[in-house]
């Protein structure tokens, strides 16, 4: 580590670990205390772009309620211990666990956060497979995990996502989602206003589809509103305009284009004039919107997680990309286009053009027998393995970052649930609503104690680059980094002796990984890797493998004037490596070494719609949708003072009429409840921003459950809108949570 704290002022550079949009942020500190932090202007990537959360840094640092030493639950109440006390305790209660029950008694939840820090992503992989547990939980399935699926079976693999190439389109379609909150998803593009603004003043369209006329669309030229859960039949009455009208664009890619025909005739049943019925946009929208589409030079149709979150999330993934395809936008400039990551993209390895694709149905789940996909279980599973009894229950849990009792859906069953592990243990830097359950939990340096490499985001960019970020300050001394915690459990899991130096076992098992991945059985091509990485270790080393080896990479000298993390880190902002390049056919890994238009599975449960409806409800329902704030993120942001400061952010927001028909008004505080009677109090808005029918609650609020140490946080704790979803509702493909449109009632308070 060569940043020291000086009480000299000081400018730091720190890629903010946040969300998606990864900024460079300038951190000023004096004194070992930051003074202030800015947009990195130089930075090539995110020009200068930071949001409310990305200021929030300092006071997740400062948070005195933010842990800094492990916690054991003794009589119901965490207490403080050391790290050599923390690891016997894990020693003594999940040894034996996993020698009376096998692995399978083990599972793992990893949230959010472990997917944006190169400690626990690199990580984390190591911890499941030493434990060599099938219950396999992750925020995936509470999110994306339907588009990862038709990548996967489209492209051939489950990061080959395509993005807007949007500074160089002239139209930009969203469906379900809002980036001018969210700052993107699945999708890392800093100041999405900014680059929105410059695609209207240079005579482009921005048209958003959403329940709500969110802040993305009331800064667009359009908003339809569309009813919770039927994207479906608008992206079919899209695709059989584009072939009813011969809109359908040839592009270079055709040649690698396989299924057209099978769309084509797939989607006669699903002209505009029936779908309208069930997605609330008049057919002729839907022909305009497709027209647009296929005649615009440039254009894109992007959705995210209001898309995903539905019964046929799966479809609606898909059928995104297809219409992306038809219209002849796929991979071209100014379309929809392949991010290529300077490192950690698998669809950079191996040999270009093909590959063995994925394989799906290897196994479902014990008790409700949702499918496994790419290793995991949906999120919605765990509470019923946790509580039936049988051969392969879940009887201890590690969460990684992860709070799903306010974050998946029926949170209450599942904290209900977590009382009846015989041990739990939790990686988290706050005694929350879920590690409030935890028998230890273990903490993490603050984010600006810590380096950063995305792994993840390279892959979903609008701009290729490398950047690296050195920790701000030292971390306490006796605080080890996320990747030495995991790399000390995973030996632990594994059997083997955890007090050994980190760095050995650290090394023995990249070791493996190597021979493996090389098929190296002598060890010679490993052991010349190792030596030329050293002395890196930990995550600094696995950087820089993946760099040199990576398309930019120097090839360990090959390639002389390639990337090395030496080079990335010589560059203050980081290296920018251009705008997005065209990469059919190199990136495809499909066993065809095609594009797959109509994978067979998908084709099966569009067979499967016919006759099948949106989500509906009474006279005296709504639909209920979920909501993100800027000064919010997920469940875990509301103890910070910067951000938790202002108006409440947490109402159910109505149309107006639906209020008055109920006798509500705007700031009432009123009653919500669903189908099986639980109810939440909330504070209600009015807006016509809303669809008339539909209603919407942000996630990841709830904090005033006993038990846990958020003061902040607990001032104004919101309701969990999570503990009204059906967790037994999924998309059947994917498992992933439906969490657009499940009905709900609305009433005054009782007196
Ligand atoms: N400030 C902030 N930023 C965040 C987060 C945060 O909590 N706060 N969370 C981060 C995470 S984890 C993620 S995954 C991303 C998500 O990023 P986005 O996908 O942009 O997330 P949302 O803002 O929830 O946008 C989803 C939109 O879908 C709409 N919607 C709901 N149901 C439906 C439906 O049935 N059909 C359609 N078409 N639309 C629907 C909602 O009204 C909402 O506007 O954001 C990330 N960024
Ligand atoms: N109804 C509804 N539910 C949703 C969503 C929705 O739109 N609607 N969105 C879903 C989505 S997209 C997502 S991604 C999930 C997110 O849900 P989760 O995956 O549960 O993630 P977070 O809510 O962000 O909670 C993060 C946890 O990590 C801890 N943490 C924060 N930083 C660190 C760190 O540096 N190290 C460690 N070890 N721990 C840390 C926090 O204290 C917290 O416990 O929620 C999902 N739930
Ligand atoms: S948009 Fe905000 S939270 Fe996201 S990376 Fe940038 S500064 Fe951080
Ligand atoms: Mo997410």
């Amino acid at each position: 580590m060569n940043t020291r704290e000086t009480n000299a002022p000081r400018g730091h550079y720190r890629i903010c670990p946040l969300c998606e949009a990864c900024c460079g942020l300038q951190v000023q500190t004096a004194g070992g205390r930051v003074t202030g932090i800015r947009g990195a202007q130089d930075d090539p990537f995110s020009e200068g772009f930071l949001c409310p959360k990305g200021i929030s840094l300092k006071d997740l640092h400062e948070d005195p309620d933010r842990l800094r030493q492990p916690l054991l639950k003794r009589n119901g109440r965490h207490e403080p211990v050391s790290w050599e006390q923390a690891f016997e305790e894990i020693e003594r209660r999940l040894r034996p666990l996993i020698e009376a029950h096998g692995p399978d008694a083990v599972a793992l939840s990893f949230g959010n956060p472990a997917a944006h820090k190169v400690g626990l992503l690199a990580y984390t992989p190591r911890l499941a497979r030493a434990l060599g547990t099938r219950n396999v939980f992750s925020a995936s399935t509470l999110d994306q995990m339907p588009k990862q699926l038709s990548s996967a079976l489209m492209y051939g693999h489950w990061l080959s996502i395509p993005v807007p190439d949007l500074p160089r389109t002239d139209l930009l379609v969203v469906l379900g989602a809002n980036p001018m909150v969210s700052n993107g998803s699945l999708w890392t593009v800093p100041d999405f206003r900014g680059k929105a603004r410059a695609l209207r003043e240079r005579g482009g369209r921005l048209i958003v589809i959403d329940p709500r006329r969110t802040e993305t669309a009331a800064a667009a030229d359009e908003h339809l509103f569309i009813r919770p859960g039927s994207d479906v039949w608008l992206l079919l009455g899209l695709v059989h305009t584009l072939f009813d009208e011969g809109l359908v664009r040839s592009s270079p890619l055709d040649a690698w284009v396989q299924g057209l025909e099978e769309i084509r005739s797939a989607v006669t049943a699903y002209p505009p004039e029936s779908t309208a019925l069930h997605c609330g946009i008049p057919a002729p929208e839907q022909r305009r919107i497709a027209r647009l589409l296929a005649t615009t030079p440039r254009a894109s149709l992007y959705a995210r997680i209001g898309s995903c979150t539905q019964r046929h999330g799966t479809l609606n993934s898909w059928l995104v990309d297809v219409v992306n395809i038809l219209c002849g936008q796929l991979d071209q400039p100014g379309g929809a286009m392949f991010p290529k990551a300077a490192a950690f993209a698998v669809n950079t390895q191996g040999r270009p053009g093909s590959g063995r694709g994925v394989s799906l149905g290897r196994r479902k789940s014990r008790v409700s027998g949702a499918p496994e996909v790419f290793g995991e279980l949906p999120m919605v599973c765990l509470a019923e393995e946790i509580e039936t009894p049988g051969e392969g229950q879940v009887r201890a849990l590690i969460t990684v970052a992860s709070n799903p009792v306010l974050s998946a859906p029926n949170g209450p069953r599942l904290a209900q649930a977590l009382d009846g592990l015989d041990f739990m243990l939790s990686l988290d830097i706050y005694l929350n609503e879920t590690t409030r359950h935890a028998d230890l939990i273990l903490p993490a340096p603050s984010p600006l104690e810590d380096l950063h490499y995305d792994i993840a985001f390279g892959q979903l960019s609008w701009r290729n680059h490398a950047r690296y970020s050195a920790p701000v300050f030292e971390r306490p001394a006796d605080m080890p980094e996320e990747w030495e915690t995991l790399t000390r459990l995973a030996a632990l899991a594994a059997g083997a002796d955890w007090r050994q130096p980190v760095d050995q076992l650290d090394t023995a098992a990249l070791r493996q990984e190597l021979r493996h991945q090389l098929k190296d059985s002598e060890g010679t091509q490993s052991e010349a890797l190792l030596a030329a990485l050293a002395p890196r270790v930990g995550p600094q080393r696995l950087i820089d493998l993946a760099l040199r080896s990576g398309p930019y990479g120097d090839q360990f000298g090959r390639k002389p004037d390639g990337l090395t993390l030496d080079r990335v880190q010589a560059a203050p902002h980081g290296i920018d490596l251009g705008e997005l390049q065209p990469r059919v056919p190199e990136l495809l890994r499909t066993p065809s070494g095609c594009i797959e238009l109509a994978p067979a599975p998908f084709m099966a449960a569009l067979g499967a719609l016919a006759g099948d409806a949106p989500p509906s409800c009474g006279p005296d329902e709504l639909l209920l949708i979920g909501r993100r704030d800027t000064r919010s993120g997920n469940s875990w942001m509301h103890n910070l003072p910067v951000l938790a400061k202002g108006p409440d952010r947490s109402a159910l927001i109505v149309h107006p009429d639906d209020a008055h028909q109920r006798g509500l008004r705007d700031g009432d505080r009123a009653l919500l409840r669903n189908a099986a009677g639980t109810s939440l109090e909330v504070l209600l808005q009015c807006s016509d921003e809303m669809m008339p029918g539909v209603a919407s609650l942000p996630h990841g609020w709830g904090h005033d459950l006993p038990g846990t140490r958020l003061s902040v946080a607990q001032l104004r704790p919101g309701a969990n809108l999570n503990a009204l979803l059906d967790e037994r509702l999924r998309d059947p493909q994917s498992g992933n949570a439906v969490l657009s449109g499940q009905p709900v009632t609305l009433s005054a308070l009782p007196a």
